[in-house]
């Protein structure tokens, strides 16, 4: 048995030392290692610095070989303009075009394998093309009163980013629309952004606005109080126990008149997490004094029932996210809620961090 395939070994080698004798001394074997036959298609991935845009593509020549088994070298020869190897030499270099002002190129390259004294030449492209959409990221979702300023200066910009064109077209498209009906706002505007790439590939995004009737007329806005206790309003972060909000009716807003299950609280930046009081107490409580948001008010009772909304302070911590915020920086607290006849109002207080 053993004799049998100490022949059998004997016998292959035999006859490859035949066939390389046969062959002689051949020309090595060039494999580009392309994507698409010998050529590579690659999406634009470029790097955008100072005023520039380069695309890296990843050459791959190791599947090249010398059949008669000698070591092969590598030269690979760029015939574009504003193109570079990292190394020339290398099986596997990173190759680097320019894309400045161009959202596709096509560049020739050739590479060379030599061995055992035999060079042997293929040439191929490097097609660069643009095939994704930009990202886009557009701003919050806002919840607001009837006259607040809607334009993109007070709402927040959106921002885009294309893996090919370093400053995609980004566009906004209002359609404001005046809801009617219980529980709905006085205004909402889908605000859709577009970005558009140099290729003409196009990503879409809506951001919805929304205003709230208001609580009353001028000077009538401010009454909410997020701490009668002091003005400006501050707030400590920490502690336990909880904070009593309150709501001032005024003559233009029965705050008596609040469907109580309906208050909600939130950051004026964040409308899309929302707290419930745990309690609402209905009484006569203060007077307005303010004229402004975070304005002091009165604690003269005026005949008017306001409503205190108690909140846990840990839940409001929670809410705010008082870690990201800094010690002396103010925040916008909103309050909506419907008047049992249904109205839709918002109200708001701006508070100092400390
Ligand atoms: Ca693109
Ligand atoms: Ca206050
Ligand atoms: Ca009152």
């Amino acid at each position: 048995m053993q004799t049998i395939r100490i022949c059998a070994v004997a016998v292959s080698l035999l006859a490859l030392q035949a066939v390389s004798l046969a062959q002689g001394n051949v020309p090595p074997v060039v494999s580009t290692g392309g994507n698409s036959g010998l050529d590579y298609r690659v999406d634009c991935n470029n790097t955008f610095v100072q005023g520039t845009a380069v695309t890296s593509v990843q050459l791959d020549g190791s599947g090249s070989f010398d059949p008669n088994g000698t070591p092969v070298t590598f030269f690979w020869h760029n015939e574009c303009t504003g193109a570079w190897f990292d190394d020339p030499t290398s099986p596997t270099p990173v190759y680097h075009v320019d894309m400045t002002g161009s959202c596709s190129r096509d560049c020739w390259i050739a590479l060379r394998v030599t061995s055992g004294g035999q060079t042997s030449i293929r040439g191929f492209q490097v097609f660069v093309e643009d095939a994704t959409a930009p990202s886009l990221t557009i701003p919050q979702n806002v919840v607001g009163i009837f006259g607040d300023p809607t334009a993109v200066g007070a709402t927040g910009f959106a921002t885009a980013f294309d893996n090919c064109d370093p400053a995609p077209a980004l566009v906004h498209d209002d359609v404001s629309v005046l809801p009617v009906g219980p529980g709905q706002p006085e205004e909402r505007i889908e605000r859709t952004w577009t970005t558009t790439d140099c290729s003409g590939r196009t990503t879409q995004g809506v951001q919805v606005i929304e205003l709230v009737a208001p609580t009353g007329d001028v000077g009538e806005r401010a009454n909410l109080d997020f701490d009668p206790q002091s003005c400006p309003n501050l707030y400590t972060t920490g502690s336990a126990g909880t904070v009593d909000v309150l709501l001032l009716g005024v003559p233009s807003f029965r705050a008596d008149r609040v469907d109580k299950l309906s208050l909600r609280m939130f950051l004026g930046s964040n409308p899309g997490v929302t707290l419930a009081p745990q309690a609402v107490f209905t009484r006569d409580l203060g007077s307005l004094g303010a004229v402004n948001y975070g304005d002091c008010n009165l604690t003269s009772l005026d005949g008017i029932k306001d409503q205190r909304l108690r909140f846990q302070k840990s839940a409001v911590d929670t809410l705010f996210a008082l870690g990201g915020v800094q010690s002396g920086q103010t925040v916008e607290v909103m309050v909506t809620g419907r008047l049992i006849n249904g109205k839709l109002f918002g109200t708001r207080d701006v508070v100092t961090l400390q």
